[in-house]
């Protein structure tokens, strides 16, 4: 691990986790990222033969920059959950728990979205099982569209699952994270010169142009 502080996990579907592992990967607080599938029965699940399990991005946080509330805000606030839209079983909404205090949490904003929404929710809220991550091109997709920067950075398999400075350029070059907050950390991502450059000229051209997968 290139960041070694205590972390805890939180696990999401909502829908295609290529734009979710950028939306988080860029969100103070959030260390590292991987997507993977879950919240089903059948074994090995493949992206081609995902079988029950739903597409989801897991994250390690550090509870004490950023709470698990706030990263239910951002779920809430970022994918399709109510009944207006007929989502495959792939793309299913789902807070996948990790222990007692985050059921409770989860619960407690799904009664909250429900009163605010008016109608019933898809959302399913279950405790976090065996997750499979995705294979290697689905992780950091974003920052693999930018092969020689991938290269710069030595990302290997393992890496594209555990690197912090991967998950924040993975955000950063689509626009998410902003400009400010990328100037406030770039120093600390350990980056050269010429790579903080490339990931500055392609933040300022995406910033605002929201997730798309
Ligand atoms: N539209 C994309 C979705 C990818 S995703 C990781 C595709 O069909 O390839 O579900």
């Amino acid at each position: 691990h290139d960041v070694d502080i205590p972390t805890k996990k939180a696990t999401f579907g909502m829908g295609c986790f290529w734009a979710n592992d950028s939306l988080f990967g860029a969100t103070l607080g959030v260390i590292r990222t991987r997507v993977g599938y879950s919240g089903g029965t059948t074994k090995n699940p493949i992206y081609r033969s995902i079988g029950d399990h739903t597409e989801v991005i897991e994250l390690d946080y550090d509870p004490k920059t950023v709470t698990y509330d706030h990263l239910l805000e951002m779920f809430w606030a970022n994918h399709e959950y109510g009944l207006t839209t007929k989502l495959k079983r792939q793309y299913q909404s789902m807070i996948l728990y990790h222990d007692e205090e985050q059921r409770l949490a989860a619960e407690s904003s799904y009664k909250k979205t429900q009163e605010r929404v008016n109608e019933p929710l898809r959302t399913e809220i279950a405790p976090a099982g065996i997750f499979y991550p995705a294979e290697d091109y689905h992780q950091k997709y974003r920052l693999q569209g930018h092969k020689d920067l991938c290269k710069s950075l030595g990302l290997d398999s393992e890496k594209l699952q555990t690197s912090h400075v991967a998950a924040r350029l993975n955000g950063y070059l689509v626009g998410m994270g902003g400009k400010a907050q990328f100037e406030k950390e770039v120093q600390s991502l350990g980056l050269t010169e010429e790579q903080a450059a490339y990931v500055r000229r392609e933040l300022e051209r995406n910033e605002g142009g929201g997730l798309s997968c």
